[in-house]
């Protein structure tokens, strides 16, 4: 099983689950930044161009970052990834599905706000961006209040997506409220996930 990703992009939450997965296979780096995205083969692997990418071993291959995370947690049930419990296991898909929609919505106009409006428009563009990112980072942040993990009491795909998300926001210069950062530098310190936290540049 190889996993496609490019460093500092949205394949952070499937590269963490990867490691989290304890699952064997490979982490493959592409740089969508010199275009690698775009080459012959990696088209040929994934059409769309994108990262994440998951090649399993009979040649299939999954994209789509709620479809990877589900299935390296079915892959690896012991890791809690998808909880067995099925009221979790919907809870997490229910806010997997929710931060992919504030991912697609808000951080493509906030990061190029001249894909969306014309030059006159790409402030307000983006202004309107940064808040609806506030505003999810809020709402976030008022369901963690108390809580160490953002459903039940273990770590979940669903918490590290939310890290991505923050991380995200970092980069649009927006900085998540206490109690989301506190869950951050909790998923950033487990074990687990140094490799590949280091690989991305990131410290604990
Ligand atoms: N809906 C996809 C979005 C993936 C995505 O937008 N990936 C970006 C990385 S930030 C990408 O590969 N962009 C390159 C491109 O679209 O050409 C998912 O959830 O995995």
């Amino acid at each position: 099983m190889i996993l496609y990703v490019s460093t500092r992009s949205s394949s952070l939450a499937a590269r963490l689950a990867f490691a989290l997965s304890g699952l064997p296979g490979d982490v493959q780096e592409i740089s969508l930044r010199q275009g690698e995205g775009r080459t012959p083969e990696y088209l040929a692997l994934n059409p769309k161009g994108q990262v994440p990418a998951l090649l399993l071993d009979d040649g299939q291959v999954i994209t789509e970052t709620p479809a990877v995370l589900l299935a390296l947690g079915e892959m690896a049930p012991e890791s809690g990834l998808i909880p067995g419990e099925q009221m979790a296991r919907w809870r997490v898909m229910e806010w997997i599905s929710w931060g992919s929609w504030q991912l697609a919505r808000n951080f493509g106009p906030g990061f190029a706000p001249d894909r969306f409006g014309p030059a006159p428009a790409e402030n307000e563009i983006r202004t309107q961006a940064v808040g609806r990112v506030e505003e999810a980072l809020a709402f976030i942040d008022s369901r963690l209040e108390g809580n160490d993990w953002i459903v039940g009491d273990a770590v979940s795909a669903a918490d590290l997506y939310i890290a991505m998300i923050t991380v995200f926001a970092g980069f649009l210069g927006v900085i998540p409220p206490d109690a989301l950062m506190d869950h951050r530098r909790r998923i950033f310190s487990l074990p687990v996930l140094a490799d590949a936290l280091a690989a991305e540049g990131f410290s604990a």
